[in-house]
């Protein structure tokens, strides 16, 4: 290890980035954090440390990428902040949370707006993603282009189960923090209590919230099988992350070295969205052998509850004509 003394450092920020690391092995140039609220066995953690290995290795060492997984920085709340404050560089957040700082970024969770997961990849890798990240930019952050999937939602309960939307009336259901979720559940009749997800498990366990909502790959994963009885396959909405990054973190990586980083995010996104397609297909079996009892909805009834409450309208108000037709021009017509 050669002794590197206030000069020879000096001198090395001002060499471009591989120039520096033909040096032997020392402390990297960059050292980011990247955190989020997924349990350290969830694909988004897994994923997220590989891209975070592959970063390292393409720089020499120069950029090391340090993931704090499951809420360990905090909730999505304090983390959102820490993100902003530039005490994080990197952080995958529900777009319908983001929302709470860019509105527009709620817009994939309209209720039903997407039939399929071909849909919402067209959508979100195309038109609509571009109108969302062009917003979170005008907030001071950035936005890789690939989403990470959290899936389509379903609702859970402890108490009884949920057949139809009036069964929803006055049910304690705990909802991500988004003024969307509060709006869509009010909307179908139930009492949303807003809660972060570190904070679930226990908000169930405890019967705080009689139930919740969350795709089957991650009630399997964050085991709220243990507390949870019933799962109502509504697919209420599709939610993914957003890998948001602090702007003056990014911009402080010279131009090769964000090249690598936004490459290496978006394929382990991509590896991500494979993952949970193949836990798609074999998560209800295991769900059911661990005692979660599944109901099959009519969702058109849900929907149309949604409708007749004015949902859809109140929200077209809410994100304007361009978003909004941004949104129908790819999932059809939503009044
Ligand atoms: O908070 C949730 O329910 C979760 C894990 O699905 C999100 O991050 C939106």
């Amino acid at each position: 290890m050669p002794s590197l003394n206030r000069r020879t450092l000096l001198a090395g920020a001002a060499l471009p980035l591989f120039a520096i690391n033909t040096r032997p092995a020392r402390a990297a140039d960059f050292s980011l954090k990247l955190a989020n609220n997924a349990p350290l066995t969830h694909p988004q953690s897994i994923r997220q440390q590989e891209a975070a290995d592959r970063i390292k290795a393409a720089t020499n060492g120069a950029v090391e990428i340090q993931l704090f997984p499951n809420n360990q920085l905090g909730s999505d709340t304090d983390m959102l902040s820490q993100l902003r404050s530039g005490a994080i560089d990197f952080f995958t957040l529900s777009g319908l949370i983001l929302a709470t700082l860019v509105p527009a970024a709620s817009i994939n969770g309209i209720g039903f707006a997407f039939k399929d997961y071909d849909t919402v990849w067209k959508a979100m890798d195309g038109k609509l993603g571009a109108y969302v990240r062009s917003e979170i930019d005008k907030r001071g952050l950035i936005a890789m282009d690939k989403m990470w999937d959290n899936g389509f939602r379903q609702i859970t309960s402890s108490t009884h189960p949920i057949r139809t939307p009036a069964d929803l009336k006055g049910f304690k259901i705990r909802v991500p923090v988004s003024p969307l979720w509060t709006s869509m559940f009010t909307a179908l009749g139930a009492s949303p209590i807003s809660i972060n997800f570190a904070e679930v498990y226990s908000a169930l366990q405890t019967k705080i919230a009689e139930g919740q909502e969350n795709p089957l790959t991650l009630i399997q994963i964050a085991k709220l099988y243990e507390v949870q009885k019933y799962v109502s396959m509504t697919s209420h909405m599709w939610d993914g992350f957003w890998m948001l990054g602090n702007k003056r973190s990014f911009s402080a990586l010279p131009a090769d070295a964000q090249a690598i980083v936004a490459r290496e995010l978006n394929k382990s996104a991509l590896d991500e969205r494979a993952d949970i397609a193949k836990l798609n297909g074999s998560v209800a079996d295991d769900l059911k052998s661990k005692g979660l009892e599944f109901v099959e909805v009519d969702k058109p009834a849900f929907r149309e509850a949604l409708k007749t409450a004015g949902f859809y309208a109140e929200w077209k108000n809410k994100y304007g004509e361009e978003a909004w037709g941004i949104l129908e021009s790819q999932v059809g017509s939503l009044s």
